[in-house]
This record gives C-alpha cells, sequence and structure tokens, in this order.
C-alpha cells in the first residue's frame, strides 16, 4: 500500500450528476499518463462532502470497473451520518478496493471517546483495513500522539492521512509507530514530509503533477535531497499559482486542457471566469 496516490477529482455536467464518461478519463489519465501507484476515491478533491450516497456509490463502481487491479484503491467512506459510513465501506469491500479510510467526523465538536467509537463501528462492520483522513485545518480536529496511538492499537487502522503542517507531530507518530503507514497530504511539502520517512502520499495536483511528485518522492527515499529540492520548487511554482486560481476548479480546467474532460465543480464551488480559465490554460502550458 505504500506510494503516490492521487486523491481523485471527479467530473460532473453542469447539473451536478456525475459524468462518467469524464470519470473514466481522469481515471486513465491519472494511471496512463501520471502514472501514480494508486488512488484515493471520494476525498475532499473528489467533491465528497457536497454529493449524495448515491453518487459516492457510482463513483466508486466507474472507478473500479475502469482501473480494474491496474493500481491500489483506497476507498474514502468517512460521513457524518455514521451509518452511511458503514454502508459504504461495506460496497466498497465487496468492491474490492485494498483499503478503506475516513476522514474524523467533523462539524460538532465529537470528544476522542466518540473519536473511536466512529471508527471502531465502520472497522467492525467490515473485513477491511482503513487509514484515518486527518485534515485539522478543514475539520477543526486535532489528534495528538497518544489519541493517534489509541486508534493504532485497533490492528484493521493501518495508518494515517496526515494533511497538516505540523513536522514534530509526523516525526513523533513516525518515531513511535514504525509499521503504520504513513502518508503525506500536503504536496506542497511532499520533501518535507518524505524526509521524514513517510511511505507515501496522496494529493490533489498528483492530478496533473503526478510524475513530477513520484520524483521528489523516489530522490529523497535516495538521499538525493538536493535534486528533489529543485523538483520540490519547480511544483511549487505550480502549486501556488494553482492555489491562487482556485485550487479545484483550476486543476479541472488544466485537466481539460490536457483533453481529458473533467467537467464542472459541484456547487455551491464555483466555476471560473473565462479570465480564470486561460490563467490556468496559461499554467499548464508554463508548468506543465
Ligand atoms: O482527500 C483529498 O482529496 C486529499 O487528499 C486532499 C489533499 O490533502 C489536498 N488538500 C486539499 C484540501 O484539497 C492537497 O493535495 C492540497 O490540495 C495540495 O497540497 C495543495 O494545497
Amino acid at each position: 500500500m505504500k506510494g503516490l496516490y492521487t486523491a481523485l477529482m471527479c467530473s460532473f455536467d453542469e447539473k451536478g450528476n456525475v459524468n462518467e464518461k469524464g470519470l473514466r478519463e481522469i481515471v486513465r489519465y491519472n494511471i496512463d499518463v501520471q502514472q501514480v501507484d494508486g488512488l484515493y476515491v471520494n476525498g475532499s478533491t473528489g467533491e465528497n462532502f457536497l454529493i449524495s450516497k448515491e453518487q459516492k456509490k457510482q463513483i466508486f463502481d466507474v472507478v473500479k470497473n475502469e482501473a480494474g487491479d491496474d493500481v491500489k484503491l483506497i476507498a474514502q467512506v468517512g460521513a457524518l451520518n455514521l451509518d452511511e459510513a458503514v454502508e459504504l465501506a461495506q460496497y466498497v469491500t465487496q468492491l474490492g478496493y485494498n483499503a478503506i479510510s475516513a476522514v474524523t467526523p467533523f462539524y460538532y465538536k465529537f470528544d476522542f471517546d466518540e473519536i473511536k467509537d466512529y471508527y471502531n463501528a465502520i472497522l467492525d462492520s467490515v473485513d477491511n483495513d482503513l487509514i484515518i483522513y486527518s485534515i485539522p485545518a478543514l475539520t477543526g480536529v486535532n489528534m495528538n500522539l497518544e489519541q493517534f496511538g489509541e486508534l493504532f492499537e485497533n490492528e484493521k487502522v493501518i495508518g494515517v492521512k496526515f494533511t497538516a503542517p505540523d513536522f514534530f507531530l509526523l516525526e513523533r507518530i513516525r518515531h513511535a509507530y514504525p509499521d503504520k503507514l504513513i502518508y503525506s497530504g500536503f504536496d506542497e511539502m511532499l520533501l518535507s514530509a518524505s524526509v521524514l520517512n513517510v511511505d507515501g502520499a496522496i494529493g490533489s495536483t498528483f492530478n496533473v503533477n503526478g510524475k513530477r511528485a513520484k520524483q521528489i518522492f523516489e530522490l529523497a527515499q535516495n538521499g538525493q535531497i538536493e535534486e528533489a529540492r529543485e523538483v520540490q520548487k519547480v511544483t511549487n511554482d505550480l502549486i501556488a499559482e494553482i492555489l491562487d486560481n482556485g485550487l479545484y476548479p483550476t486543476i479541472k480546467e488544466i485537466l481539460k486542457y490536457k483533453d481529458v474532460d473533467a467537467g464542472f465543480c459541484r456547487k455551491p464551488m464555483k466555476s471560473l471566469t473565462q479570465e480564470g480559465v486561460t490563467k490556468a490554460e496559461q499554467i499548464a502550458e508554463r508548468h506543465l
């Protein structure tokens, strides 16, 4: 399960329906062109928190059908409705997803016991492994070393997608739990995380910049830090411009520029203006 995973985009039509043809093209582009090791399906980048349970199932179906066994597949099933999370975990396990992942429950201020119960309820319902999805900037849920340790006590919790700039905590987790998988979640910090010996990374910009991300990770693993720093610099020139223009809509426009039918974002996320589209195309021309 180690390696570089694209946090997969999904293609939607103007009404917000899943564009299956476009989604298949995104899957193929990631596997064939970006050559990533796996796909992380229905995460933040997939606009998961804006879609219905039926659409989530539809996306899980289409991605598995298109990718087959070409790459590893991780299904993000976390939801505020625990029954839905359990149902999705069972659904993707039957489909043959290699692992599940679940975002920490958010919005209400759940205490740690409630968070632990949520993960155990999902895991008790399936014969599959789970990767914790920790993204404090979006969820407001900050867990400490001891709390990660308590979740790791369940053997089916095989790791964490660590999307935070706290490299002190990252190093402590790495040191304390050498057998758990740690995936870096911020693409602009991939080199720093790789130096701390993470097992892989999951990122949205890998949809268009996966090859470079893999280079950074592999160079760092080989101890070629100077070379890795140069590729991270080029990558961050790209990421800075993408963030400035609007993260998900810009990645979609870049994919379209590469002839991949990435469609529209789900409302209330807005689409780019014509000026934004032109800028996205210029970003693609300059950096990719
Ligand atoms: O679940 C997911 O889609 C992700 O893996 C998200 C991933 O951590 C991205 N974060 C967000 C909020 O989308 C990063 O890849 C991020 O887009 C990138 O580092 C640019 O800041």
